[in-house]
């Protein structure tokens, strides 16, 4: 039984196809620079916005039409998995990730969701051994059910602090059993919402311990994943505490666990931080912290977390171009955390925003690497900088100079020269990089 019987194995058929159930620039056996573009780009689908996900807003109810919508329970779990591995199947990605209530539902108590769990696990477990799809990240979804309402190890309630421990110890299991590769936390309420009744301090020290915990777990397992942890600056909450990668590094720092972590990267948590995506990606970058993506955009027009499918292709190459600079993604892979707007809700909607996201970011990793072998911002930077390559710069850089020596220096200056920054011939240079990556094609 098919769940897609319209769509056919989606191939790569070139730039100028007009197929639109096929790949027109992510050709997942192209080498670039020694490595396919698919052991690169390693893409992942997210399966609550693909799976799960009904298109509801706070205005109104789902308009998603899914082929396993009229299941129930664990029927509809089942049913989700069948039709999750077809669609991998379909779209040829290497990885997956999910909450765990994405794949199965809650119980009556703990108990009875371990059982729901470790049932749609086997099934899971069982369809991996025929594909070629593997688990990215798993995470637990410690913030939809009320019992979360005030946070998960940063409630104020010890009991929901247990609660979500235990969820993150199961999911660290499951994540073992399935070969997951990385294991997530995303904040989800683990921030406030008034300062008033808060004791910042104590949630803070609570959140460090609870890492502190979830890394002796794993290893007491021997589930050796990468620990991501996803910054976003509030929504949900008003502050969250991973507000963005500074913050969560320092956060890191401040309770001895940033060996310990990398960082998954949103672009639309970026974004909502005030940040550009390549800005994150960049500050994880330099600190060796960078670890994994969750490819998607915001709307620039609207304030929240819209999660739309990548498509701009000027973020996706500044992207790639922190991506390649950063040696790959390691362990780490771009996930799409995107919906379908609430107006593409026809199933094959799926395949195409797929497509869109996964072509655009095929274009930003040539575009990107075309960029770095001609050293276009290599060159720039270095020359915009060469005043620390010698003379009193080289001294700074060095630590070889003090107040003293550089008043000195200052004193005997004459009137100082800045060099332009050239910002537009950049934009434009970076224009035809992108116009010019596929001429010929
Ligand atoms: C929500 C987050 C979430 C994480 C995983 O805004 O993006 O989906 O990626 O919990
Ligand atoms: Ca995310
Ligand atoms: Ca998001």
């Amino acid at each position: 039984m098919s769940y897609f019987p319209t769509v056919n194995q989606i191939a790569y058929e070139g730039p100028k196809s007009a197929n639109p159930f096929a790949f027109k620039f992510y050709n997942p056996e192209e080498t670039i620079h020694g490595k396919t573009l698919e052991e690169t780009l390693r893409f992942s689908i997210a399966y609550w916005h693909t799976f799960t996900e009904d298109l509801s807003d706070p205005f109104g109810v789902g308009t998603a039409l899914r082929p396993w919508g009229h299941y129930k329970g664990m029927d509809l779990a089942k049913a989700r998995v069948e039709a999750a591995f077809e669609f991998f199947e379909k779209l040829n990605v290497p990885y997956f990730c999910f909450h765990d209530v994405d794949i199965a539902p809650e119980g009556k108590n703990l108990n009875e969701t371990y059982d729901n769990l470790d049932v749609i696990v086997a099934m899971m477990k069982d369809y991996m051994k025929d594909s070629k799809t593997k688990l990215l990240w798993n995470t637990a979804n410690n913030f939809t059910n009320p019992r979360f309402v005030s946070g998960a190890a940063s409630s104020n309630n010890a009991d929901v602090f247990a609660y979500s421990a235990a969820k993150v110890k199961k999911g660290l299991e499951i994540g073992k059993e399935l070969g997951g590769e990385n294991y997530v936390f995303w904040g989800g309420r683990e921030g406030y919402e008034s300062l008033l009744n808060t004791d910042l301090k104590l949630e803070m020290d609570n959140l460090g311990r609870f890492f502190r915990m979830a890394v002796d777990y794993a290893k007491e397992i021997g589930f050796d994943a990468q620990f991501l942890i996803e910054p976003k600056p509030k929504e949900p909450t008003t502050h969250q505490y991973d507000f963005d990668v500074a913050t969560g590094y320092a956060f890191l720092q401040n309770y001895g666990l940033q060996d310990q972590f990398k960082f998954n990267i949103e672009a639309n948590h970026a974004t909502l931080a005030g940040h550009t995506f390549e800005h994150e990606l960049r500050y994880a970058r330099i600190h060796n912290m960078l670890g994994s993506v969750d490819a998607n955009q915001g709307d620039p027009l609207l304030g929240w977390d819209t999660d739309e499918f990548p498509t701009d292709l000027y973020s996706t190459t500044l992207a790639m171009y922190e991506i390649l600079k950063n040696g790959g993604l390691g362990r780490g892979g771009l996930n799409f955390d995107a919906k379908v707007r609430r107006g593409s809700f026809e199933s094959d909607d799926l395949f195409l925003a797929h497509i869109a996201g996964m072509d655009s970011f095929a274009i930003g990793l040539r575009v990107a690497q075309n960029m770095i072998n001609d050293g276009v911002l290599d060159e720039v930077v270095k020359e915009r900088y060469q005043s620390y390559s010698a003379g009193i710069g080289l001294e700074i850089v060095e630590g070889k100079t003090d107040f003293r020596k550089l008043e000195e220096h200052a004193l005997s200056l004459g009137e100082i020269k800045n060099r332009s920054g050239r910002v537009e011939r950049i934009k434009a240079t970076i224009n035809q990089y992108l116009l010019n990556a596929y001429a010929g094609n």
